[in-house]
């Protein structure tokens, strides 16, 4: 086994009073991410050129080649969950002063980042992300990505916050209502403070 699902970094109550149910994170964590974890393991052991890489070695090295689209899709998947309970927090949604400070520069404001994030975030059709990112040139800004793609494989820039809206992560809580779930992430849930710390 190359890989494995890492544990969550607080219990799976720990979100419930602030809108990610136990249940969602039982699902999301303990069967989606493992599903992701176990199906990459599979590839590696049936591809010897995988074996031996890191796992953004191998997001490189699959991405955008068709005949590897689904070894990518579990790699992927692996990385961005990983990113995904980090940015999540029992003590979401405060944004501490060197964030605030580049929000305001590259957006104009804290809502208006808001704003864009929701927008990317709604206006993914089907399942996929949407992250918060820092450019080369230093900017930040928003973008979205579809199924198990990232901002590690498109280069887009480093991936700062990202939010998994792919239904399985927001049914249980908040059935069909994407945007709701995408203000709560915003407003209660966001790991601010790992995104800060993510910058370059
Ligand atoms: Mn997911």
């Amino acid at each position: 086994m190359t890989f494995e699902l890492p544990a969550l970094p607080y219990a799976h109550s720990a979100l419930a009073d602030r809108g990610m149910s136990q249940e969602t994170l039982e699902l999301h964590h303990d069967k989606h991410h493992q599903a992701y974890v176990t199906a990459l393991n599979g590839f590696v052991d049936s591809n010897a050129d995988l074996q031996g890489k890191t796992l953004e070695e191998i997001v490189a090295l699959t991405y955008g080649d068709e005949a590897r689209a689904g070894i990518f899709n579990q790699a992927g998947q692996h990385w961005n969950h990983i990113h995904f309970w980090n940015a999540l927090s029992p003590n979401g949604g405060g944004i501490p002063g060197t964030l605030e400070a580049k929000l305001v520069d590259s957006f104009g404001s804290v809502d208006e980042f808001k704003s864009a994030f929701k927008t990317a975030a709604t206006g993914q059709f089907g399942s996929g992300w949407a992250w918060l990112i820092q450019k080369a040139d230093g900017a930040l800004a928003v973008t979205k990505t579809p199924n198990g793609v990232n901002p590690l494989a498109t280069g887009e820039g480093t991936a700062l916050l990202g939010l998994d809206v792919w239904e399985h992560s927001y049914y249980v809580d908040f059935r069909n209502r994407r945007p709701d779930y995408v203000t709560n992430f915003l407003d209660k849930l966001a790991n601010y403070e790992f995104a800060e710390a993510n910058l370059a």
